[in-house]
């Protein structure tokens, strides 16, 4: 169903059709009977917690989807942020971009170390590799590229320069479940990447995260501190905290992975019909997929040029609200410019990522939004063009 804006009872067509709101995501589920069925043997067993039988059944499957060599799970994708670095001994200062969600620069925050704000990519949005080695002091330890709404990073230019300085490479690879780049799993670069299965995620597991690695040692740490470093009932041996995956949300995990493909391909459908209506709009930037990936379809962001758009990011999103329809800014605003940071970092510092932030509009998108819903919330959008 498409509407013509100029249409007199346009608006009221609108509000009939979009019945609730839609919001920017809606987390994907397994059939109730299926989830329930999972999660059966475990009344008894009584297995509840603590790296039981569904735990490792998840991780195995995992591993192999995933593609990577090693892989611990954990309760979110923040918890595998914060405990890497922790795990990896970093100090002094670290090199990520403000254009992420809170969680990238809290866990370098957390870990008492010194962010250090790169630019972004105006295409992309991920770290701009050819402002990165500036920004390189003797205090650096690591680097932590986002490979934000799924767009892969730079890799071998990241990898390149932290060979030459010595430095660690994290991916926040929240965004990233499923990718693969030049054929290899994404999780398998870097030093460790960071996944997130949150109920906002492609996949989820209700709450959850991932660590994938090479090094079994870092592995080792990692499960240390993920369970107080206890190796026995009477022997702990470092001080760790409490970031275990659970066995209902490693049992979502199970049923979630068998249907991921099919919610990818779904996505996939919702992103070209996006395509389709705003790609010739005059005013308006959709993410494109990189080259060489494999994507998963995870955010469609939207760029708006004011000056050609003849309306902002800010009016247009609105004008969605005012339909039920819930757009997120994602990420507005730069951490860098979050109030716990006052006075802390100058955002003119990276003005590409403080640019975008203004102007960019993550749009509606899950599995079951349907052709008609997306035509309707296009629809909107292109009447706010003048
Ligand atoms: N690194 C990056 C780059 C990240 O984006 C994130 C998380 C992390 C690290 C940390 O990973 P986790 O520790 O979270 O595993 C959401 C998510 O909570 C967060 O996981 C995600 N990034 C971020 C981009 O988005 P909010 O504050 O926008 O969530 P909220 O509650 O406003 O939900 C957004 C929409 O999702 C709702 O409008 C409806 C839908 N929704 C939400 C929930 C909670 C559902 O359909 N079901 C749900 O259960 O942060």
């Amino acid at each position: 169903m498409q509407m013509n804006s100029n249409d007199k009872n346009y608006t009221g067509m609108i509000d009939k059709f979009v019945t609730g709101k839609i919001l920017v995501t809606r987390s994907s589920m397994p059939a109730y009977e299926e989830y329930c069925e999972e999660i059966k043997d475990i009344w008894d067993t009584r297995w509840l917690t603590n790296m039981g039988p569904k735990h490792k059944k998840f991780q195995e499957e995992l591993k192999s989807y995933l593609g990577v060599e090693m892989i611990d799970l954990l309760t979110n994708g923040h918890m595998a942020l914060e405990l890497t670095m922790q795990a990896l001994g970093l100090t002094g200062e670290v090199i990520t971009t403000p254009f992420t969600f809170a969680s990238t620069t809290h866990a370098i925050v957390r870990n008492g170390l010194t962010p250090v704000f790169c630019d972004i990519d105006p295409d992309d949005f991920t770290i701009d590799v050819t402002k990165l080695e500036s920004l390189i002091t003797d205090k650096t330890s690591a680097i932590v590229p986002v490979h934000v709404y799924g767009n892969v990073c730079n890799i071998e230019e990241i990898q390149r320069i932290a060979d030459k300085y010595g430095l660690k490479v994290i991916y926040d690879a929240a965004h990233t479940f499923g990718e693969s780049y030049k054929g290899q799993g994404i999780g398998s670069f870097g030093d460790v990447s960071c996944f997130s299965f949150h109920a906002t995620k492609v996949f989820n597991t209700i709450e959850g995260g991932a660590v994938c690695f090479k090094d079994k040692a870092f592995g080792d740490k990692i499960y240390d501190l993920k369970n107080f470093g206890i190796h026995g009932p009477e022997i702990v041996e470092s001080v760790g905290a409490n970031a275990k995956m659970n066995e209902f949300c490693a049992a979502m995990g199970l049923c979630n992975l068998r249907h991921v493909d099919e919610e990818i391909a779904k996505r996939k459908a919702v992103v070209e019909r996006y395509h389709e209506r705003l790609d010739n709009i005059d005013g308006i930037r959709l993410n494109k997929v990189g080259k060489d990936v494999k994507p998963n379809y995870a955010y469609l962001p939207a760029v708006f040029d004011a000056e050609k758009f003849g309306c902002g990011r800010d009016e247009v999103f609105d004008e969605l609200a005012g339909h039920n329809i819930f757009a997120r800014k994602y990420f507005y605003p730069l951490t860098n410019t979050f109030e716990c940071f006052a006075g802390k970092y100058d955002p003119a510092e990276t003005p590409v990522a403080l640019d975008i932030s203004k102007r960019v509009l993550t749009l509606p998108l899950y599995a079951d939004l349907t052709a008609e819903q997306v035509d309707i919330i296009c629809d909107i959008i292109i009447s706010c063009k003048k």
